[in-house]
């Protein structure tokens, strides 16, 4: 056996922490609603409908990233009016970019109130068909924790010279969650694995191990390391285990920096 195949095996061989039946149990909760929300299905030529969608699936604290807000219409629209909820304990938003909007005419700069985004204004003409960005909020994650953007008020209407509202219908993703882990790229998870005992464990979830700001053959290695030492569980999906699929997402995250 050559040594590419030696890492291939020792990759697909089964990773089993010490504690994963409590990781387990703990936290596939958190991912589990955003998967299963994420799984609803739209026809976007009878429904006009919201999404979003989160730049990064965790950050570390410090760290910035980007919100995108989307509108699909199945029928001219001409005016959005759009409120788009943020956790302001967890995160600042550092600014509201609207320049590759669909929208045109902002009816009010699109502004921040308590802990919601407002973004309210229209097109000329007729309105926009199929799915546009509406705006791209970049914020900052402050403190550590599990962090949810959630569409609270949305209203679409039509280009018609009436303006008729148009229905909107549900998407399932109207909201996008993302991990803010420690300074040092671990988030640590409270669990209770059914005997009544609470216990911490310390996950590291973000694929730029070191920090540099870019994931790198130093951080694959890394990887690679507690693979085989098995003293850090890395999980960048959010299974609660270390396998091949974290593998694959730091190999992938490697490719795209
Ligand atoms: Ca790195
Ligand atoms: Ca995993």
């Amino acid at each position: 056996m050559n040594l590419v195949q030696k890492v291939i095996q020792s990759i697909i061989a089964p990773y089993r922490p010490n504690k994963s039946r409590t990781v387990r149990f703990a936290f596939p909760l958190f991912f589990g609603i955003a998967a299963l929300l994420g799984a609803a299905v739209i026809d976007s030529e009878t429904q006009s409908f919201i999404h979003i969608e989160s730049s990064k699936n965790s950050v570390r604290e410090g760290e910035n990233f980007q919100i995108a807000v989307y509108a699909s219409a199945h029928l001219p629209v001409n005016a959005v009016d759009i409120a788009l909820d943020f956790p302001a304990d967890q995160i600042e938003v550092t600014g509201i970019d609207v320049g590759e909007s669909v929208i045109t005419l902002w009816t009010v700069e699109p502004f921040i109130e308590d802990n919601t985004v407002v973004l309210r204004g229209g097109t000329f003409r007729k309105g926009f068909l199929g799915d546009h960005l509406i705006a791209t909020v970049n914020a900052q994650a402050k403190t550590s924790g599990l962090a949810t953007f959630e569409i609270s008020d949305v209203m679409f209407l039509a280009g018609d010279g009436s303006g008729t509202e148009v229905s909107v219908s549900d998407s399932g993703e109207e909201s996008a969650q993302l991990y803010i882990a420690n300074k040092d790229g671990s988030f640590t998870v409270q669990s209770n694995d059914g005997s009544g005992i609470e216990a911490s464990i310390i996950i590291r979830i973000v694929t730029d191990i070191d920090g540099d700001g870019e994931v790198s053959l130093a951080d694959i290695s890394r990887f690679m390391g507690a693979w085989t030492s098995k003293t850090q569980v890395y999980d960048f999906n959010g299974d609660g285990r270390m396998t091949f699929r974290d593998f694959a997402i730091i190999l992938a995250d490697s490719f795209t920096n």
